[in-house]
């Protein structure tokens, strides 16, 4: 079995026999008696659920837990909701774009994306979680509680969008490996917290500091505790930005726990995976930070465009950075018929990586002619900004809506696939929706 591709909901769907005995290490039984979950079985189990089962050992073999065996919704995030859920080991789940119309995205349509064992909710002791800042071009290496970082420092509240450097990975051709998202692993809550700079600074930062990493508390997939999940980071100049935070919550209330509850880091306009959840220590590095998925494939791309399907060379590969620039119509949700000859109101968001958006349009006719949206300015630098638009479908039949933002650099969307690469990373082609105007 391939345990790191099937969770165990998606198992026990294929093959609920050997999902039984893999998980409670025997064969099943026809009399239902009580087993001990196995090791790993109970590490899926738990990580399932989000939570420890304290009287495990009185669960009869094969029992599936009621809170994962619900027919009409075979898979429920805890917390989460309308989301589609495109693995349960490790949790990855998305959200369809009317799902994103809010204008700050609510917890329970912020997408999930985990490479590893998150620790289980009922595990976190936020009272007494600590952050370690550290490293070879740190002065002075200290520990600050979540209340030591409150008192210490002053707290900032961003809107800053998050976004899975493999959004849209599922449009390359050829295909390429790993979570196959659509548009939905983005969002933009607003994050309360302190300045990364500010504990930083508190820490002393040598002269020849270059990056940060940080390291977290969730395990890897393995279950081996010497190996991290992932352990990402950032140039010293993203650190340090105004907006770069270690956040405690997220819309005024604690960080869901599987966005990273107790704490994290958040650094917009950059892919997500640099905004360590779960977030325990950060290192301050005088080289370019080397924890997990920094190198390789992971979150780099060809230097310069290769040839759909290439093997691209290692040192010809560079770390991604900002995003590019981005739209998404979240109103109205794609498949609606609308009356012919009347107008019809479209709305969405657009965001464009450390840049802003200088302008938005929408096609009617795949492109062949554009108008101008109306753009609102960002809540702050990093946050997504809200644009609407009108449009009449001149008669009846089938009609697809196009959305293209333009950066502040003059930068546009293509209407193509950008530039294929190794893992299929910074696909911002425009967004479509189908309309069928009657
Ligand atoms: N500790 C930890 N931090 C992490 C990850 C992870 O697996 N573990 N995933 C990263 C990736 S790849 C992304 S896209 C974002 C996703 O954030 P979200 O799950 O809150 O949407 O978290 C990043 N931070
Ligand atoms: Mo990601």
């Amino acid at each position: 079995m391939k345990r790191q591709k099937v969770g165990i909901h998606a198992f026990y769907a294929r093959d609920p026999q050997r999902a039984d005995w893999l998980l409670w290490g025997r064969k099943p039984n026809p009399i239902s008696r009580r087993g001990f979950l196995r090791g790993s079985g109970y590490a899926a189990m738990t990580a399932a659920l989000g939570a420890s089962i304290p009287l495990a050992h009185l669960m009869p073999s094969g029992l599936i837990p009621a809170a994962l065996a619900q027919s009409s919704k075979p898979f429920e995030i805890p917390g989460k909701e309308g989301l589609v859920v495109l693995n349960d080991r490790p949790i990855n789940a998305e959200t369809p774009p009317w799902l994103l119309d809010d204008e700050v995205t609510p917890a329970k349509h912020l997408f999930v994306r985990n490479n590893g064992v998150p620790p289980l909710a009922d595990s976190i002791d936020s009272e007494n979680w600590s952050l370690a800042i550290s490293g070879e071009a740190c002065q002075r290496p200290q520990s600050f509680t979540i209340g030591a970082l409150k008192e210490r420092f002053e707290h900032h509240t961003y809107q800053l969008v998050i976004e899975c450097g493999g959004n849209g990975r599922n449009e390359f051709s050829p295909p390429t490996k790993g979570n196959q998202w659509t548009t939905g692993a983005v969002g933009c809550p607003s994050w309360t917290g302190v300045r990364l700079r500010d504990v930083l600074e508190a820490c002393g930062i040598a002269q020849d500091a270059k990056y940060i990493g940080y390291y977290a508390a969730d395990k890897h997939l393995s279950g081996d505790p010497g190996k991290n999940p992932i352990s990402r980071g950032v140039p010293m100049s993203k650190a340090l930005e105004d907006e770069t935070l270690v956040a405690w919550a997220m819309n005024g209330e604690p960080i869901p726990w599987l966005n990273g509850h107790p704490l994290r880091l958040v650094c917009g306009g950059w892919p997500a995976s640099v905004s360590g959840k779960w977030l325990n220590r950060i290192v301050v590095r005088n080289q370019v930070h080397d924890g997990e998925k920094m190198g390789g494939d992971s979150y780099r791309v060809p230097c310069s465009p290769v040839a759909p399907g290439s093997k691209v060379p290692d040192e010809d590969m560079c770390i991604i950075e900002s995003m590019p620039v981005k739209s998404l119509v979240t109103y109205p949700r794609s498949g609606i018929e609308h009356p012919a000859g009347q107008s019809l109101n479209l709305r969405g968001h657009a965001w464009a990586g450390d840049h802003s958006v200088r302008e938005v349009y929408v096609s009617a006719d795949f492109g062949a002619t554009w108008s101008p949206a109306e753009l609102a300015p960002p809540a702050n630098r990093l946050a997504w900004q809200r644009w609407r638009a009108n449009l009449t479908l001149p008669e009846a039949g089938y009609y697809e809506l196009w959305a293209r933002a333009v950066d502040s650099e003059g930068r546009s969307q293509p209407m193509v696939m950008p530039a294929w690469n190794p893992k299929g990373y910074l696909n911002n082609a425009c967004h479509r929706i189908a309309v069928q105007a009657v």
